[in-house]
């Protein structure tokens, strides 16, 4: 499933670079091309889904690894004691610029409290 519009998609097939973490059969982890944290890296499924929303109805396994994804990248970016953040910001209100549904996994520096 992919979108030929979504800058996300172009990354996951290669036909834009990034700086990748980690890939798997279904996940793409690469790092935030502006990143707001020592450790700012995005965490996005092969397939195109446009948010959280999507993928949680359309594929809860799926879902969960991302999140475990995330975790492991955390702990192998020497975050687990420090802690981290993980975002998904979800349509217009939440400011997401990109429709194609990422996880933002945060650290390297305290973060502050989360803006209301
Ligand atoms: P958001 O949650 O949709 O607002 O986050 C989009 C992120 O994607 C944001 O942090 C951008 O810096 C990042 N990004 C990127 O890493 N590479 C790109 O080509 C583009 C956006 I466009």
């Amino acid at each position: 499933m992919t979108d030929t519009d979504c800058i996300f998609c172009k990354i996951v097939a290669g036909d834009i670079p990034s700086t990748k973490v980690l890939e798997t059969e279904r996940v793409l982890a690469f790092r935030d091309l502006y990143p707001k944290a020592p450790t700012h890296i995005l965490v996005v499924p092969k397939d195109h889904y446009a948010d959280t929303a999507a993928i949680a109805a359309a594929d809860p396994q799926l879902t969960g690894e991302l999140l475990n994804t995330a975790a492991e990248i955390a702990a192998a970016e020497g975050l687990a004691e420090s802690g981290w953040r993980l975002i998904a910001n979800t349509g217009p209100d939440s400011g997401q610029e990109v429709g194609h549904v990422h996880f933002h996994v945060l650290g390297g520096k305290p973060l502050g409290p989360m803006v209301s």
